[in-house]
């Protein structure tokens, strides 16, 4: 049976865009995963990327030139629209294609699917198990429940995502890197992966939960340390990767699994650097977590800081304090770890004045790295419930999901002053600068090869 799975990203970058940015350059791990399970129980599997598309007319061709009898869209909240208008297409082209969708979106608000003439099934959670399960039922002639029931998967028992899915259709867009995932940053060195070593997270942020309870369960599971070890060696063998990343809703929760796993990472051989998300508070109670990890590669942290004022803090249920988040940053700088910092201005009940204690808290923290968003309710958060009670929400079209700090997203704020606070929090204080400036030049410049390169030149004029 022939299964084409269809990536609909291309709410960030667009048609044809291949390789930009994390919104491009990335693969989904979903459908990279349904497929090597799908494939494993013998079926054929292809995808399709909006992403490496010129158009919809492209895709409605393809579609037909493959002739499926099964698709698989996945479907984040932001890519509803780009999700339900693929499913148009592929049942106007044959409706005797049977169409699947889950993903996050489907799972937390399930009623904008169920029932929609062109979906055939929706899968809630995981689809590891039931996804190719019900393609075995669809083989028999057997009946499949419209709402297929989440399975939990052993996380060591599936295969590992099949990359080259993506990699083999970016190919056909003209996309001639050796791994099918870009890095995000300049520190970091091409070949790029990206892994995952577990699933769900244990915090309880109120923009977030229980969306990520509701997709990946209560519990937090992880990966055996070797079978992830085994996946790197494969991604070494096959795409030479010199640098990856884990994205691991927060890695750093469970310190064990770190701590094993930093030493087999250097044990295996390997110096790859990597980038993983943390939280500020995992990294003040563990310093000797931080150490051993930048011994073993960690180049950089991406973390939630999300607001400099403690009333906030503690409305978002985040679990951290402004102190907190500082002293972090403080532990970063110290292991000459890079900070990616995420945060939100905007949120409902914030007052200017906390907007300013997130802008003078982040000029302390002096990241390397800003990465500011407008706060979005969320459909399957607490908070986007408290936004919906309260009809603060200005979300209209699902396209408005995107975080990013483009368009005002709920109702009371004065969003001239945010589009102000926005650029003021990446404002940097003039001697952070200047210490930037220097350490800068002295890593181009200063190195004893180079001096001894340019003294060179400077006597024989060559
Ligand atoms: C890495 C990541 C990114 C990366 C890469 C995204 C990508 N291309 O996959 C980047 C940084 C680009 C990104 C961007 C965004 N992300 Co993001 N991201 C994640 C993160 C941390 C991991 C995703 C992942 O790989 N999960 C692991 C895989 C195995 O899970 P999965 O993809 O959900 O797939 C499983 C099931 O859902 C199901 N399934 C999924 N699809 C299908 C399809 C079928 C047919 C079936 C049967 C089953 C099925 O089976 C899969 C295997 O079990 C998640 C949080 C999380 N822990 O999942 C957030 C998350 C998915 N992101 C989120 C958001 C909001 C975004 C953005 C909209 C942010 C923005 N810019 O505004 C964009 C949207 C980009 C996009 N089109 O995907 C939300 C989505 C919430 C929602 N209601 O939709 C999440 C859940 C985080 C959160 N809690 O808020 N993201
Ligand atoms: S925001 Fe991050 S730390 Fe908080 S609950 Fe969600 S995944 Fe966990």
């Amino acid at each position: 049976m022939k299964v084409t799975l269809i990536f609909p990203g291309i709410g960030g970058k667009g048609f044809d865009s291949i390789g930009q940015g994390m919104d491009s350059g990335w693969i989904s791990h979903g459908l990279a995963v349904l497929g090597a399970c799908a494939r494993q129980r013998g079926y054929d599997v292809d995808l399709i990327d909006l992403r490496a598309l010129k158009g919809w007319e492209h895709f409605r061709q393809e579609v037909a030139r493959r002739k499926p009898q099964v698709v698989g869209v996945t479907m984040v909240s932001a890519d509803y629209n780009q999700a339900m208008r693929s499913l148009e297409i592929v049942k106007a082209v044959d409706p005797r294609i049977i169409t699947c969708v889950g993903g996050p979106h489907p799972t937390v608000v399930l009623s904008e699917v169920e029932g929609d003439p062109c979906i055939d099934h929706v899968f809630l959670g995981e689809g590891e198990v039931s996804f190719p399960d019900a393609l075995e039922r669809m083989e028999r002639s057997d009946s499949v429940a419209h709402i297929v029931p989440a399975v939990m998967p052993d996380l060591d028992e599936i295969p590992f995502a099949d990359r080259d899915l993506f990699l083999n259709e970016w190919r056909k867009a003209g996309y001639d890197k050796e791994s099918p995932e870009a890095p995000f940053v300049g520190e970091i060195p091409s070949p790029f992966v990206t892994v995952i070593a577990s699933r769900g997270c244990m915090y309880n942020c109120s923009y977030c939960q229980p969306a990520e309870r509701m997709i990946f369960g209560r519990n937090v599971r992880s990966r055996g340390v070797e079978n992830v070890m085994r996946e790197l060696r494969e991604l070494r063998d096959k795409y030479h990767f010199a640098s990856f990343m884990f994205h691991d809703d927060c890695l750093t929760e469970d310190r064990d699994w770190v701590m094993e796993f930093c030493h087999a990472y250097m044990e295996a051989g390997f110096t790859q650097p990597f980038y993983c998300q943390s939280r500020a508070d995992i990294i003040v109670k563990n310093e000797d977590m931080v150490a051993l990890m930048t011994k073993a590669g960690l180049r950089g942290y991406l973390i939630g800081f999300e607001s400099g004022s403690d009333r906030v803090l503690r409305f978002i249920r985040k679990g951290t304090k402004r102190s907190t988040n500082i002293e972090a940053a403080r532990i970063c700088r110290k292991y000459g770890i890079f900070i990616w910092a995420n945060y939100m201005l905007g949120l409902p009940t914030e007052t200017d004045e906390e907007v300013l204690e997130t802008i003078s808290m982040l000029k302390e923290i002096d990241p390397d790295y800003y990465s500011p968003a407008f706060y979005t309710p969320h459909p399957g958060s607490d908070l986007y419930q408290y936004c919906i009670e309260n009809d603060l929400s200005l979300i209209t079209n699902h396209d408005d999901y995107r975080r990013n700090p483009t368009g005002a997203k709920i109702r009371g704020k004065d969003y001239e002053f945010l589009d102000w606070a926005l650029v003021e929090s990446q404002k940097r204080l003039w001697y952070n600068s200047l210490r930037r400036r220097v350490k800068y030049l002295w890593r181009r410049y200063a190195r004893p090869k180079k001096i001894v390169r340019k003294l060179w030149r400077l006597v024989t004029g060559k």
